[in-house]
């Protein structure tokens, strides 16, 4: 590997310099240390940027108390992890809370970094694993939340998806081939029908697609959101078999760590390496490091059904199982809930847990005799299988609460908004309202209806906290991404902004109007 890639050493950003002086993976074997430090005497760099390479994230915000984020491939977990997980929150109280992420995937806050080589152990013992899910690697992998239970699968995903995260990661230790690429990466693998993954704004994709009769997947690649660009993901115009993908995967990223610019640090996901070379170069590359090539893609694929969000009570393939999805209003979890999550899951299923991308919670292979009681199950109020019209869909980044990136509180004002629209209006149609805090897009507001980002507009002369309203995403089949429609509005203005966008695009009527009818 060059460590450069196409760029002179004289241009390395700084994240480049000090990811040659040391790499994050080296601080695995420092964490005892660090511990015994305290967080106020570490080096800066290991503290704020090389301790992501474990997963652990320095929150400006709540300096001493940091983020912790997990690999969960597929988004599933078993009760044993929840409940790991839940201990390590226990033992902060009221600081202590998690998050399901947009990427199927959880965040724990409130970590002291002198309970890490604890809670590593503690990770070990159940196959937990936080290894390089932040900074410049690959993020989770994402695959379909009901893969292995949807009679209407074309391929069950999980075991790939394991499969890669344990080549990129070497099962879960730290794999110095992949730790240090020129910026993050996204890898989504979907094979239903409804791309449940987002797969469009993913570096690189597998969807479902029959070659002749036999089954693979036709790849996209270079979908990505920045602050300064997003874009769809493209055809790579191949089709792997399932049993290529890991090693296209492998090949994929050789060559974006070899080749992807080092320099400008805006410039420097997968597409931008796209655009330079053009598709053509970049698939004969990737087939020079796969050593084969690749079939043409299939010229349609499988992608067909509008997008499931899987809330509610649904038949499995397995006769007499059936799965559950709740909804865990904008992702946000205690260590309390924890506990009880996995406890439903046990004494109701297998004791397996599934998270989606909308950041919510499935629980499977729960028999017939015993759905009557689960539903009836007091986590059920809280955690609802028939929330209302908004809330349903409703996804939100992190935001001012523990991001310093944010220019808004996004979580308690997207619960807020979305109630006081739900007791004005009434709905004939489902609609996405997702919220983002800042350019970086980390809540999607691309893939929603109604996205909206924060920003800082102007009120009587004066700053104040605001929104971009972005509208016009589409998910599932034929997806594509919406754009900016209305600009800088204030947060304290948005409610008529929304309940008239509400009325006008989406069917929805005023709750004393809709009486005035019936
Ligand atoms: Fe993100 C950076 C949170 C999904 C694009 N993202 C961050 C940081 C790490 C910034 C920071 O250090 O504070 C945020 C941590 C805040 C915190 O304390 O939670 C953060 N991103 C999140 C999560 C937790 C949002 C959520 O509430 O669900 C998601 C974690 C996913 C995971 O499990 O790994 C998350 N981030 C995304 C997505 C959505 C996706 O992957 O589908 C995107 C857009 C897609 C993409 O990356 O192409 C996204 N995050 C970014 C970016 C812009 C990347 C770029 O190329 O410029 C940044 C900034 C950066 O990397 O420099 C960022
Ligand atoms: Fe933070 Fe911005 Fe990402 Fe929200 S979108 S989590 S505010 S970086």
């Amino acid at each position: 590997m060059t460590d450069t890639g196409n760029t002179t050493k004289a241009s390395l950003n700084k994240f480049e310099k000090f990811k040659a002086e040391k790499d994050g993976l080296a601080i695995k074997a420092e964490i005892e240390k660090f511990a015994a430090l305290g967080w106020e005497a570490m080096d800066e760099t290991d503290r704020d940027h090389r301790l992501k390479w474990v997963g652990v994230f320095f929150r400006p915000v709540t300096p001493g108390k940091f983020m912790m984020r997990l690999r969960m491939p597929n988004g599933i977990l078993t009760s044993d992890q929840m409940r790991v997980l839940a201990e390590v929150l226990q033992r902060y109280g009221d600081e202590g809370s998690a998050d399901i992420t947009t990427r199927q995937n959880i965040q724990l806050r409130g970590i002291r970094i002198e309970d890490l080589p604890d809670i590593f152990n503690k990770f070990h013992a159940v196959g937990l694993t936080s290894v390089q899910s932040g900074m410049d690697n690959v993020r989770n992998i994402t695959g379909d939340p009901v893969a292995g239970l949807d009679a209407d699968e074309l391929f069950d995903t999980r075991d790939l998806v394991q499969q890669i995260q344990d080549m990129l990661t070497n099962k879960g230790e730290g794999n110095p081939e992949f730790s240090n690429l020129p910026r993050k990466f996204n890898i989504a693998i979907t094979g239903g029908r409804d791309n449940s993954v987002h797969a469009e704004i993913n570096d690189l994709a597998f969807v479902p697609a029959f070659k002749e009769a036999t089954f693979g997947f036709n790849i996209l690649v270079g979908g990505f959101f920045s602050a300064k660009r997003c874009d769809a993901a493209i055809p790579l115009n191949a089709w792997v078999a399932p049993e290529d993908v890991v090693a296209v995967c492998r090949a994929v990223l050789e060559v974006f760590r070899d080749n992807g610019s080092r320099a400008n640090r805006l410039k420097s996901r997968l597409m931008w390496l796209l655009d330079e070379w053009g598709i053509d170069k970049f698939r004969a590359e990737v087939e020079q490091r796969l050593g084969k090539s690749f079939l043409p893609a299939a010229p349609k694929d499988e992608i067909d059904w509008e997008k499931r969000d899987h809330i509610g009570v649904y038949k499995q393939k397995q006769p007499g199982l059936n799965y559950v999805g709740f909804h865990v209003p904008v992702g946000r979890l205690y260590a309390e809930g924890m506990f009880e999550i996995a406890r439903l899951a046990e004494v109701y299923g297998s004791g397996e847990i599934r998270l989606t991308v909308e950041q919510n919670i499935i629980i499977p292979n729960i028999s017939d005799s015993s759905l009557g009681t689960f539903l009836a199950e007091p986590l059920l109020e809280r955690f609802s299988i028939n929330p209302g019209v908004l809330e349903r869909s409703l996804v939100s980044c992190t935001g001012a609460q523990f991001c310093n990136f944010a220019l808004i509180e996004t979580k308690n004002r997207a619960i807020a908004t979305v109630k006081a629209l739900e007791e004005d209006l009434t709905f004939t149609q489902p609609v996405r309202i997702h919220w983002t805090g800042c350019p970086n897009s980390c809540g999607q507001p691309q893939v929603a209806d109604i996205g909206l980002m924060g920003t800082k507009a102007r009120k009587d002369g004066k700053a104040v906290e605001g929104v971009d309203i972005y509208m016009g995403g589409k998910v599932g089949k034929d997806a594509h991404l919406g754009t900016c429609a209305i600009k800088g509005i204030p947060c304290e203005d948005l409610q008529p902004v929304l309940q008239d966008l509400l009325i006008k695009h989406f069917g929805a009527k005023l709750k004393q109007e809709a009486l005035v009818e019936v």
